[in-house]
């Protein structure tokens, strides 16, 4: 574990908001008779005629070609030079007919769209002023992080930049002029910020309605939340309504940021069918900030997750990037607790699972009038209430079990209710007005399995386990005049265990790719503060009309996880200059921590009991060690393109995500072997299969060493690791090893069913190379997986 160093004066500010970037491919045109739709166009640009002077002038020439009175105007929507060859434009059906018949022409793609998946946890990850990687990486100094998001908030204090040196000359970004927005917005902390929405005007979506800006400001608060998460400068006696009071940091406090606005309002009602992000628009956002030279990109959002990744706008996008060394967090969705959740699982993305920290927001109940025992609860009621001696309220008849929804109102009136929760885990009453009679709530959960937002209740409400909620009905059962004492806006740290999953965090395995092991890693994203857009009514509060503002706000999601590991990478990025994303990436997994702060492996907050790899992939990022990991693994952009042809991806396919020309793709060496730092066998509906992963490791410390490789492996598999001992000369010498990985479910029981709620069918072990003249430690996992859910 990380040192769980915890000072009340340090809070982190870090926000992740699980808005996962659900897409959904349009169908055509529902609305009216007119077939126009945006499309996505792949071109061969190797056969572009020498008279053309850039593949731009090319494009529009072909779209001139192809244009005619009947269909109406065609409509440019961009051309995308780094993230894949070619443009997307407003068609009609003859038209894109006539524009499948250039010879150039190699994939269209229709609009698909997308949804977003939210500080104290600089200190949990073990972040410190004077040693470590902080001091080490200068927080993060020259390092630039283009945050792909809802926009920013310019003057939002976590964006200040008093200690800035001036903008990296190398920089090429700009910040764009629109509603409330301007380049005096932009300052040495935010350096660059645009907003990309021809692609949302296309649907439904105008944008400059009041609900959100046409300039690149923030509308909602989640892209002033994540960017300042990654990067924000320190503020000082930051709170949530008394919460979590302290110093608000991003992760790379000196790192850069660039705003790539490119996830928009929509207040279509029918949810369901609601998005936030065009794909069109998003391969624009990630087209310029490769163009703009940003050293990292975060992106809290995804697309639908059964598409495939050559339809997949970030995992195109990212593919570009990664290529030119950027390093590209996503989060890893919102979709947990259940296995084959994962989103954004494209082996060149580092996908980011969410965990608790060790900080406890709510209020503490004191029992009776005299009771000494105190109980915390969970709470974000945004009023530093303190109720005094109130009488306690406990159900009609039935008085072992009494579900909110069974509360007789009237009678409860003026008093403070205790109440089960129903069958479902769910309150049993909604989060408005209806019980603003009752002087508030003290929810009794079944710990992991409710997945009530305390945030969305108007009354002041409170959420207790299920120990401390039996506690308290013995006490309600054994008193005549039962009161309570409650004080909100309650601050407690050192919880222990932390981290834990969080019940959201999306599941591996990645259905498209089971083969690489997903999440890779898991990062703060549970209770997160960090900056807010004050503008966005946000928090609820009884009696009020409308919800509370605030600077700084209190949410969860795996969008809150996915920029602290885009900071920690900039740190990083920072130390090694030399680093490749994928050796980046091996040093955060291979060092992270699989045991929370009890000593005992990280468990999943919905089953109480101890998660598996495909929960928290290769475990809790922990920065420090991940500054000098001995060893690291690395992927080369050929050895994806191996990977992509052993998916049996057809060259087209192959060239749309790597931007190479169809005919220049060879797929002689096609392998779904990855020099990857973790291991996946895959069973498809058998119940034996061995697997010989070919690895090769270099070392990254200075001078010499030997390895020995450890094993720690279950009931029903075998494991070879040959040689058992590497040993290195120098730094960046390298060592080859295999790895077999014998799986034979059928001794125990035919299939073992681990992880929570029985989902993943398989098993998993480790391989942990340990130095043997030194302290490196480098681990992996090794799972083995059914291809497919249970039926
Ligand atoms: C840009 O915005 C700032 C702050 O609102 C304002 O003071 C300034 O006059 C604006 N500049 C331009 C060129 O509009
Ligand atoms: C609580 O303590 C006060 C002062 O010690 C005492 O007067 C009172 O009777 C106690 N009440 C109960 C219910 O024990
Ligand atoms: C009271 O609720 C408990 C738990 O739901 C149930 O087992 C019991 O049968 C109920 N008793 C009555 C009298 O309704
Ligand atoms: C309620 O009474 C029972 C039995 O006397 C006792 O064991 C329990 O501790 C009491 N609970 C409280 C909260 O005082
Ligand atoms: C790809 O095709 C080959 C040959 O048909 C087949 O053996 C292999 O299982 C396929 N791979 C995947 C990942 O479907
Ligand atoms: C560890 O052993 C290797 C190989 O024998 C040697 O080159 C290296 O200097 C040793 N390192 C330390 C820290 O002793
Ligand atoms: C790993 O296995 C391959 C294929 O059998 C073999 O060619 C290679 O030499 C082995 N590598 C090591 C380090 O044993
Ligand atoms: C796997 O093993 C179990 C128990 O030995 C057996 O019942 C089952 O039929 C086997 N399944 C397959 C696909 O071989
Ligand atoms: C599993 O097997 C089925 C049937 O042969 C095949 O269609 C599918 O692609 C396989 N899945 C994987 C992940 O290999
Ligand atoms: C909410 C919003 O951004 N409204 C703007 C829409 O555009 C007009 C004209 O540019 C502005 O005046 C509004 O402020």
């Amino acid at each position: 574990m990380a040192p769980m160093a915890v000072s009340s004066s340090s809070l982190i500010i870090a926000v992740f908001i699980c808005f996962s970037l659900a897409a959904t491919s349009l169908s055509t045109s529902d609305d009216d008779d007119n077939d126009r739709q945006s499309y996505i166009i792949h071109m061969d640009k190797s056969a572009m005629p020498s008279s053309f002077p850039t593949p731009h002038d090319w494009y529009s020439s072909i779209l001139s070609s192809i244009s005619d009175h009947e269909s109406g105007p065609i409509i440019h929507l961009y051309t995308y030079t780094h993230v894949m060859n070619g443009f997307s434009a407003v068609l009609s059906k003859a038209q894109l007919a006539r524009l499948e018949r250039t010879p150039a022409h190699i994939a269209t793609f229709p609009e698909s769209m997308g949804r977003r998946h939210t500080t104290h946890t600089p200190d949990f990850l073990g972040l410190n002023t004077r040693a470590g990687l902080w001091p080490a990486a200068k927080f993060g100094d020259d390092v630039i992080i283009g945050v792909l998001d809802t926009g920013i908030w310019p003057e939002s204090e976590s964006f200040g930049d008093t200690l800035m040196p001036p903008v990296p000359a190398r920089w090429r970004g700009t910040c764009e002029t629109g509603t409330e927005f301007n380049s005096s917005h932009c300052n040495r902390k935010l350096i660059g910020a645009r907003k990309f929405s021809r692609g949302m005007e296309q649907q439904r979506i105008p944008i400059n309605t009041t609900e959100d800006f046409d300039s690149p400001r923030d509308f909602l608060g989640h892209g002033t939340h994540t960017s300042s998460t990654a990067a924000g400068s320190r503020v000082d006696n930051v709170d949530y309504f008394g919460y979590a009071k302290g110093t608000a940091s991003g992760i790379a406090p000196m790192a850069r940021l660039a705003m790539y606005k490119v996830l928009f309002y929509d207040d279509y009602q029918d949810v369901e069918k609601s998005y936030d992000a065009a794909a069109t628009d998003v391969l624009a956002g990630m087209d310029q900030a490769i163009e703009d030279g940003v050293d990292v990109m975060s992106l809290s959002l995804a697309f639908f997750e059964t598409l495939p990744f050559y339809e997949n706008p970030i995992a195109v996008g990212a593919f570009a990037a990664v290529k030119k060394g950027i390093f590209v967090a996503c989060s890893a969705g919102n979709g947990g607790p259940h296995g084959y959740t994962m989103q954004n699982g494209a082996p060149w993305i580092t996908a980011v699972g969410a965990g608790t920290v060790d900080r406890d927001l709510g209020a503490l109940i004191t029992l009776g009038e005299n009771n000494s025992i105190t109980v915390f609860g969970h709470s974000l009621y945004p009023e530093n209430l303190f109720l005094d001696r109130v009488p306690l309220y406990f159900g009609r008849g039935n008085r072992s079990k009494e579900t909110c929804g069974d509360v007789d109102l009237k009678e409860a009136a003026g008093k403070f209710v205790f109440c089960d929760h129903d069958e479902n885990g769910e309150a049993g009453f909604g989060p408005s007005d209806e019980a603003s009679a009752v002087a508030g709530v003290i929810l009794n959960t079944n710990d992991g399995e409710f997945e009530e937002h305390v945030e969305d209740f108007k009354t002041p409400i409170v959420i207790v386990s299920t120990k401390d909620g039996d506690y308290i009905k013995s006490y309600l059962l054994n008193s005549t005049k039962p009161t309570v004492s409650v004080s909100f806006g309650s601050t407690e740290l050192g919880i222990k265990p932390a981290p834990k999953v969080a019940y959201f965090s999306a599941r591996g395995p990645d259905v498209r790719s089971p083969w690489i092991l997903k999440p890779d890693i898991m990062a703060p994203g549970y209770d997160i503060i960090a900056a807010w857009a004050p503008n966005v009514p946000f928090a609820p509060i009884r009696g009020g009309e409308d919800y509370l503002k605030t600077d700084y706000a209190i949410i969860s999601g795996t969008s809150m996880s996915c920029p602290h590991v885009a900071g920690i990478a900039a740190l990083l990025k920072s130390t090694h200059r030399d680093w490749s994303p994928s050796m980046i990436r091996s040093a955060m997994m291979t060092t992270a921590d699989i045991l929370d702060n009890a000593e005992g492996t990280i468990i999943d907050m919905t089953t109480a009991v101890a998660g598996t790899p495909l929960d928290f992939g290769s475990g809790h990022v922990n920065p420090n060690r991940a500054m000098d990991p001995g060893l690291v693994y690395d992927v080369g952009v050929k050895d994806y393109m191996n990977y992509l042809c052993a998916m049996n991806y057809t060259k087209p396919q192959i060239a749309v995500i790597t931007g190479e020309s169809p005919d220049s793709i060879s797929c002689e060496f096609a392998t779904l072997d990855l020099n990857y730092p973790s291991f996946s066998v895959v069973m498809n509906n058998t119940n034996t299969s061995t697997v010989v992963f070919q690895r090769v490791v270099t070392n990254v410390a200075s001078g010499g060493s030997v390895y020995r490789g450890d094993l720690e492996i279950p009931k029903g598999m075998r494991v070879v690791v040959e040689p058992a001992t590497i040993r290195f000369d120098e730094k960046y010498s390298t060592a080859a090893f295999n790895v077999t990985v014998e799986v034979d479910l059928s001794g125990i029981g035919g299939v073992d069913y681990v992880g929570i709620k029985s989902d993943y069918i398989g098993n998993y072990g480790y391989l942990t190379w340990v130095e043997l003249n030194g302290t490196h430690v480098v681990r992996s996992p090794i799972v083995s997986v059914a291809a497919s859910p249970k039926t």
